[in-house]
């Protein structure tokens, strides 16, 4: 008898592991999230769910061989990996934040192997930055465990894109840059179109700027030219602002020359590394920038 109704607590116990493969946290489950908590989280689904979609659509978009021919030998494989660990990521923080989340548009300036790498790149820095900074303003502990529990996965998809890119995937930097919620949003803002019914994000929305280098190659070296464009129907930067360079734990501010409408350059600072996160501000202060002082925000892709 006892044997018998040991086998069946293992039977059991495998059935519901194959059903249900993605392991919870019962500190996590008790989770009660309330005010600024809540809305971290929530975004951190947004932002999970995003990444899966940009997965899933990867692999309904290229094939082995497209990969293959593009010079990106047995990547497919990976692009697999990251949607599973995405979908864990999502599955977890959605229990957490409750119900009503429906998946939205979305929409990303991709239609070849290299632009999945390369915005790819991108999608992960962003997610990586919005949990470090998020981190830091929540008080729930199961929350900042489990946002720290990301990190790690978030980095190591991060490092294998950067080296399939040719990036500098590990030497770069010391530390990866916190992002308010506001500037995590905002970079993701663009690719995402959520229904209504969605509980909102509730962050402030920054518009964007686009960075170029014009000068030098990757790796990017102090002072090389960065040209930045914006939409100068819709943000207007005043004569005194500058462009804050976010990298490693730097925050650095460098002259914007505006020569034409919506259109200035500037360059690269010394300390600035990896991907780097660009916010046109007047605020003096390191960082965090305070919401409204987030004038336009970009990226260049210094090594
Ligand atoms: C949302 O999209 C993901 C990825 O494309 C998919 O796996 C999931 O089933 C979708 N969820 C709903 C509720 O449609
Ligand atoms: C996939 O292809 C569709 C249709 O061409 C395109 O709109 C979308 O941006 C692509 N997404 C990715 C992640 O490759
Ligand atoms: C933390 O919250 C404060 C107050 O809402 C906000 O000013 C700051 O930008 C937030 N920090 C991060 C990293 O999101
Ligand atoms: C980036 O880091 C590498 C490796 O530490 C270093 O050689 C390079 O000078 C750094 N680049 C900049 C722009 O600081
Ligand atoms: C002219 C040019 O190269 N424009 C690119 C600048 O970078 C943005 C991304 O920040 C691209 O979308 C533009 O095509």
């Amino acid at each position: 008898m006892k044997t018998s109704s040991a086998l069946a607590l293992t039977l059991a116990l495998a059935g519901t592991a194959s059903a249900n493969p993605i392991v919870r946290s019962s500190k996590w489950k008790r989770a009660n999230l309330q005010g600024l908590d809540f809305e971290i989280i929530n975004l951190a689904r947004n932002l999970e769910s995003l990444e899966l979609n940009y997965w899933n659509q990867g692999l309904k978009n290229f094939t082995d061989d497209d990969f293959n021919n593009a010079g990106y030998q047995g990547f497919r494989q990976y692009l697999e990996l990251f949607r599973d660990q995405e979908i864990a990521h999502f599955t977890v923080l959605n229990e957490a934040a409750g119900e009503g989340f429906e998946n939205c548009t979305y929409t990303f300036p991709v239609t070849t192997p290299y632009d999945l790498l390369a915005v790819g790149q991108v999608v992960t820095t962003v997610g990586e930055g919005a949990f470090i900074g998020g981190i830091a303003n929540l008080t729930d502990s199961p929350s900042r465990q489990t946002g720290g529990a990301i990190i790690g996965n978030e980095a190591r998809q991060n490092s294998l894109l950067r080296q399939y890119l040719g990036l500098d995937y590990f030497n770069a930097v010391n530390f990866d840059t916190p992002l308010t919620a506001s500037q995590a949003y905002s970079l993701a803002a663009p690719f995402l179109n959520c229904p209504s019914s969605n509980p909102p994000i509730k962050f402030h929305k920054i518009p964007p700027l686009m960075a170029n280098f014009t000068s030098g190659s990757t790796p990017h070296s102090p002072g090389d030219e960065i040209s930045i464009m914006w939409d100068s129907s819709s943000v207007y930067l005043g004569e005194d602002v500058h462009i804050t360079f976010l990298g490693d734990v730097y925050s650095i501010p460098q002259p914007l020359t505006q020569n034409g409408d919506g259109m200035g350059t500037t360059t690269l600072p010394q300390g600035i590394n990896g991907t780097s996160i660009l916010v046109a501000t007047n605020f003096e202060g390191g960082g965090p920038i305070p919401d409204k002082q987030n004038f336009a925000i970009g990226y260049v892709v210094v090594a």
